[in-house]
């Protein structure tokens, strides 16, 4: 497909996430949709994937330095500077650091851009390392919170625990530690959105599963060998951003990337194990992406878990939204899909826990 056609857009926000998005277009390959943004010129000097600077007049391509007012503002100057770059968006996939200026300014902007034309939206937004200092994370938090009220889904990923398998514990390769990390998790779910197979989980009951907006979860584990679904599930169990925060799971997508070698009775293990871990009132989907090349002998999985709001009503309105789903809450559906693509790089080496 052209990448240029696709209705899934792939948006990096600020440095970092400039970065994540870079990343993950390199470890997918040709056919991602992708585009970055910052107010600072030297993001775009790598010409790898399209780009477009916020804020020349403001901020003169210097960055926002940690000013996310700045960053806000700079959109705002120009609300319609990236409706080019939305033509013809269905999904936008929004990644982030909200500690950063651009990340927690502009990105808030750009979110409300895309809800007004329509555009799902799925928030992909990291919260500061703890060195960072509280101050940092206090701006984070009301960038979060802002952010959250425009995205459709937002799934929030303290730094810390992005890079807590990441194996080095040295302060500068920690943010690049993060970025790849996240970016072996986005690759993933990129595969299951754009490869549907013969028999597909749609694309829309994905995107319907954001448009009740909300926080989600995400995690990625992988396995090989014998028990390898068995050992799949326990990483996912092990995964606290996965499994706690005590919030009642509304949707899960799982999707599971394999080989040849892959048995009903694996697909059986992780779709009951997952349904196990994160609710069996949620509804469910479930897809694969066959890849023996790269994952003959493996099996990756990757899980979005859309969470039940919060909603300002408490516990009432959930057995409200349950009726409203026609009782599809108490019920399940599974659809499989396969995908032929060949081109999976080999970039899931480890468990990904990924908190809210
Ligand atoms: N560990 C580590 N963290 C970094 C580094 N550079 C930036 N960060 C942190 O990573 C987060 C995101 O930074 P960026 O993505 O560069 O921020 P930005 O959105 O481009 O915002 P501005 O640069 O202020 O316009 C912030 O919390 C930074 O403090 C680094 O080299 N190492
Ligand atoms: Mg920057």
């Amino acid at each position: 497909m052209n990448d240029a056609m696709s209705r899934f857009l792939l948006l990096g926000v600020g440095g970092m996430g400039a970065e994540t998005a870079r990343r993950t277009a390199n470890a997918y390959g040709p056919g991602i949709r992708v585009h970055a943004v910052d107010t600072d010129a030297a993001i775009g000097a790598d010409a790898s994937i399209p780009f477009t600077l916020l804020g020349g007049s403001r901020l003169a391509g210097q960055g926002a330095g940690g000013h996310a007012a700045a960053a806000r503002a700079a959109v705002q100057d120009a609300p319609a500077q990236l409706d080019p770059v939305f033509a013809g968006v269905q999904l936008a996939v929004v990644v982030t650091a909200l500690g950063g200026g651009t990340g927690g300014g502009a990105t808030v902007e750009i979110l409300k851009r895309l809800r007004s034309r329509g555009v799902a939206t799925l928030l992909f937004a990291t919260t500061p390392f703890a060195f960072e200092g509280e101050e940092k994370r206090r701006a984070a938090q009301t960038a979060a919170a802002g952010a959250e009220q425009e995205a459709d889904a937002s799934v929030i990923l303290p730094l810390d625990d992005l890079v807590k398998n990441a194996g080095t514990d040295v302060a500068k390769d920690a943010l690049a530690d993060a970025e790849r990390v996240l970016a072996e998790g986005i690759t993933l779910l990129w595969r299951l959105l754009e490869k549907p197979g013969y028999v597909k989980l749609n694309a829309e009951q994905i995107i319907d599963a954001l448009r009740t907006k909300g926080r989600a979860r995400f995690a990625v584990a992988e396995a090989e060998g014998p028990d390898r679904a068995r050992r799949v599930l326990d990483r996912m169990a092990a995964s606290p951003l996965l499994t706690q925060g005590g919030a009642r799971t509304r949707e899960i997508v799982l999707g599971v990337l394999a080989g040849d070698d892959l048995r009903l009775s694996e697909l059986g293990v992780l779709a009951d194990g997952t349904r196990d871990l994160l609710g069996l009132s949620a509804k469910f989907a479930i897809g694969t992406v066959h890849d023996d090349a790269h994952y003959g002998g493996r099996i990756a999985a990757v899980v979005l878990a859309f969470d039940e709001s919060a909603a300002p009503h408490g516990r009432k309105t959930e057995d409200q939204k349950a009726l409203a789903q026609g009782g599809r809450v108490g019920g399940s559906s599974e659809n499989l899909w396969h995908d032929e693509d060949l081109d999976v790089p080999t970039f899931m080496r480890r468990h990904l826990t990924l908190d809210r």
